[in-house]
Protein backbone atom coordinates (compact mmCIF):
# COMPACT_ATOMS: atom_id res chain seq x y z
CA UNK A 1 0.00 0.00 0.00
CA UNK A 2 1.17 3.29 -1.25
CA UNK A 3 1.50 5.12 2.66
CA UNK A 4 4.15 5.74 5.14
CA UNK A 5 4.58 6.81 8.54
CA UNK A 6 7.00 9.90 9.36
CA UNK A 7 8.62 10.42 12.26
CA UNK A 8 9.45 14.35 12.74
CA UNK A 9 12.16 15.66 14.72
CA UNK A 10 11.06 17.64 18.16
CA UNK A 11 12.68 20.57 19.64
CA UNK A 12 12.02 19.92 23.04
CA UNK A 13 13.52 21.88 25.99
CA UNK A 14 12.26 22.50 29.56
CA UNK A 15 9.39 24.60 28.20
CA UNK A 16 7.79 22.13 25.95
CA UNK A 17 7.81 20.56 22.73
CA UNK A 18 8.10 22.42 19.32
CA UNK A 19 7.94 20.40 15.72
CA UNK A 20 8.37 22.44 12.61
CA UNK A 21 7.38 21.07 9.62
CA UNK A 22 8.91 22.74 6.09
CA UNK A 23 8.90 23.00 2.34
CA UNK A 24 11.14 20.53 0.94
CA UNK A 25 13.14 20.24 4.03
CA UNK A 26 11.34 17.65 5.93
CA UNK A 27 7.90 17.56 4.02
CA UNK A 28 7.73 14.83 1.56
CA UNK A 29 5.82 17.23 -0.99
CA UNK A 30 5.35 20.93 -1.59
CA UNK A 31 2.86 22.00 0.42
CA UNK A 32 -0.57 23.91 -1.35
CA UNK A 33 -3.33 23.41 1.40
CA UNK A 34 -3.65 22.60 5.55
CA UNK A 35 -6.99 21.67 7.02
CA UNK A 36 -7.94 19.86 10.53
CA UNK A 37 -10.60 18.54 11.74
CA UNK A 38 -11.86 18.69 15.43
CA UNK A 39 -14.60 18.49 17.50
CA UNK A 40 -15.74 15.29 15.81
CA UNK A 41 -18.86 13.79 17.84
CA UNK A 42 -18.76 10.18 19.56
CA UNK A 43 -19.09 7.51 17.20
CA UNK A 44 -18.53 9.44 13.90
CA UNK A 45 -16.81 7.73 10.88
CA UNK A 46 -15.53 10.48 8.07
CA UNK A 47 -13.39 9.73 4.86
CA UNK A 48 -15.10 6.93 2.63
CA UNK A 49 -13.48 8.73 -0.22
CA UNK A 50 -10.50 7.87 -2.61
CA UNK A 51 -8.75 10.84 -4.24
CA UNK A 52 -7.27 10.39 -7.91
CA UNK A 53 -4.42 13.04 -7.88
CA UNK A 54 -3.52 14.47 -4.21
CA UNK A 55 -0.77 13.45 -1.65
CA UNK A 56 -1.70 14.19 1.84
CA UNK A 57 0.24 13.75 5.11
CA UNK A 58 -1.89 13.52 8.38
CA UNK A 59 -0.85 14.36 12.00
CA UNK A 60 -2.79 13.82 14.55
CA UNK A 61 -1.72 16.94 16.97
CA UNK A 62 -3.99 16.62 19.86
CA UNK A 63 -5.78 12.93 20.91
CA UNK A 64 -6.17 10.33 18.63
CA UNK A 65 -7.80 8.77 15.80
CA UNK A 66 -7.67 5.80 13.82
CA UNK A 67 -7.78 5.46 9.94
CA UNK A 68 -9.02 1.96 7.86
CA UNK A 69 -7.15 2.11 4.84
CA UNK A 70 -8.06 -0.08 1.63
CA UNK A 71 -6.19 0.19 -1.61
CA UNK A 72 -8.62 -2.65 -3.44
CA UNK A 73 -6.01 -5.62 -2.50
CA UNK A 74 -4.86 -5.41 1.31
CA UNK A 75 -6.52 -2.97 3.99
CA UNK A 76 -4.49 -1.87 7.06
CA UNK A 77 -5.83 0.26 10.43
CA UNK A 78 -3.32 2.79 11.32
CA UNK A 79 -3.74 4.27 14.60
CA UNK A 80 -1.89 8.10 15.21
CA UNK A 81 -1.88 9.18 18.45
CA UNK A 82 1.26 11.45 18.26
CA UNK A 83 1.77 15.10 16.96
CA UNK A 84 5.69 13.68 15.94
CA UNK A 85 4.31 11.36 13.77
CA UNK A 86 2.78 11.76 10.61
CA UNK A 87 0.73 9.10 7.62
CA UNK A 88 1.70 10.18 4.70
CA UNK A 89 -1.32 8.99 1.80
CA UNK A 90 -0.02 8.83 -1.77
CA UNK A 91 -1.62 6.50 -4.15
CA UNK A 92 -5.27 5.15 -5.09
CA UNK A 93 -6.55 4.43 -1.00
CA UNK A 94 -10.03 4.30 -0.03
CA UNK A 95 -9.89 5.90 3.80
CA UNK A 96 -11.83 5.95 6.61
CA UNK A 97 -11.32 8.04 9.94
CA UNK A 98 -12.66 6.70 13.09
CA UNK A 99 -12.18 6.63 17.03
CA UNK A 100 -11.59 10.16 17.01
CA UNK A 101 -10.93 10.88 21.09
CA UNK A 102 -12.93 13.71 22.00
CA UNK A 103 -9.44 15.91 21.96
CA UNK A 104 -8.26 15.31 18.63
CA UNK A 105 -7.33 17.46 16.03
CA UNK A 106 -6.25 15.80 13.29
CA UNK A 107 -5.03 18.17 10.78
CA UNK A 108 -3.49 17.49 7.37
CA UNK A 109 -1.19 18.90 4.95
CA UNK A 110 -1.68 18.74 1.35
CA UNK A 111 0.14 18.99 -2.35
CA UNK A 112 -3.40 20.10 -3.78
CA UNK A 113 -5.74 23.07 -3.30
CA UNK A 114 -9.38 21.55 -2.68
CA UNK A 115 -11.20 20.01 -5.52
CA UNK A 116 -14.33 18.12 -5.40
CA UNK A 117 -13.34 16.48 -8.78
CA UNK A 118 -10.32 14.68 -7.19
CA UNK A 119 -12.55 12.84 -4.67
CA UNK A 120 -13.72 9.23 -5.64
CA UNK A 121 -16.74 8.93 -2.82
CA UNK A 122 -18.29 5.58 -4.70
CA UNK A 123 -16.68 2.47 -3.41
CA UNK A 124 -17.40 0.56 -6.91
CA UNK A 125 -15.90 3.71 -8.48
CA UNK A 126 -13.30 3.20 -6.64
CA UNK A 127 -12.26 -0.80 -7.54
CA UNK A 128 -13.39 -0.10 -10.79
CA UNK A 129 -10.62 2.52 -11.19
CA UNK A 130 -8.09 0.07 -9.11
CA UNK A 131 -9.38 -2.79 -11.60
CA UNK A 132 -8.18 -0.26 -14.27
CA UNK A 133 -5.16 0.68 -13.39
CA UNK A 134 -4.27 -3.35 -12.63
CA UNK A 135 -4.87 -4.28 -16.45
CA UNK A 136 -2.68 -1.17 -17.95
CA UNK A 137 -0.22 -1.99 -15.72
CA UNK A 138 -0.39 -5.86 -16.37
CA UNK A 139 -0.37 -4.84 -20.48
C1 LIG B 1 -9.31 13.32 3.30
C2 LIG B 1 -9.63 13.13 4.72
C3 LIG B 1 -8.47 12.65 5.53
C4 LIG B 1 -13.32 22.23 1.83
O1 LIG B 1 -14.08 23.16 1.51
N1 LIG B 1 -11.97 22.38 1.70
C5 LIG B 1 -11.10 21.39 2.06
O2 LIG B 1 -9.87 21.57 1.92
C6 LIG B 1 -11.62 20.15 2.56
C7 LIG B 1 -10.70 19.01 2.97
C8 LIG B 1 -12.98 20.03 2.70
N2 LIG B 1 -13.81 21.05 2.34
C9 LIG B 1 -15.27 20.92 2.52
C10 LIG B 1 -15.92 19.82 1.69
C11 LIG B 1 -17.07 19.37 2.56
O3 LIG B 1 -18.18 20.22 2.34
O4 LIG B 1 -15.49 20.53 3.90
C12 LIG B 1 -16.56 19.63 3.99
C13 LIG B 1 -16.13 18.34 4.70
O5 LIG B 1 -15.22 17.61 3.85
P1 LIG B 1 -15.22 16.03 3.73
O6 LIG B 1 -16.60 15.51 3.93
O7 LIG B 1 -14.54 15.65 2.45
O8 LIG B 1 -14.31 15.62 4.99
P2 LIG B 1 -13.74 14.19 5.37
O9 LIG B 1 -13.36 14.27 6.80
O10 LIG B 1 -14.66 13.10 4.98
O11 LIG B 1 -12.39 14.02 4.49
C14 LIG B 1 -11.30 14.90 4.65
C15 LIG B 1 -10.77 15.37 3.30
O12 LIG B 1 -11.85 15.92 2.54
C16 LIG B 1 -10.14 14.26 2.50
O13 LIG B 1 -9.41 14.78 1.41
O14 LIG B 1 -8.47 12.60 2.74
O15 LIG B 1 -10.24 14.26 5.36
Amino acid sequence: MDIELIEFDVKGDKRGSLIALEDGVNTPFDIKRCYYIYNTKQGVRRGFHAHKNLQQLAVCVSGSCRFFLDDGEITQDITLNTPNKGLLLKGLIWREMYDFSDDCVLMVLADQLYDESDYIRNYHDFQNLVQQKTTTRHE
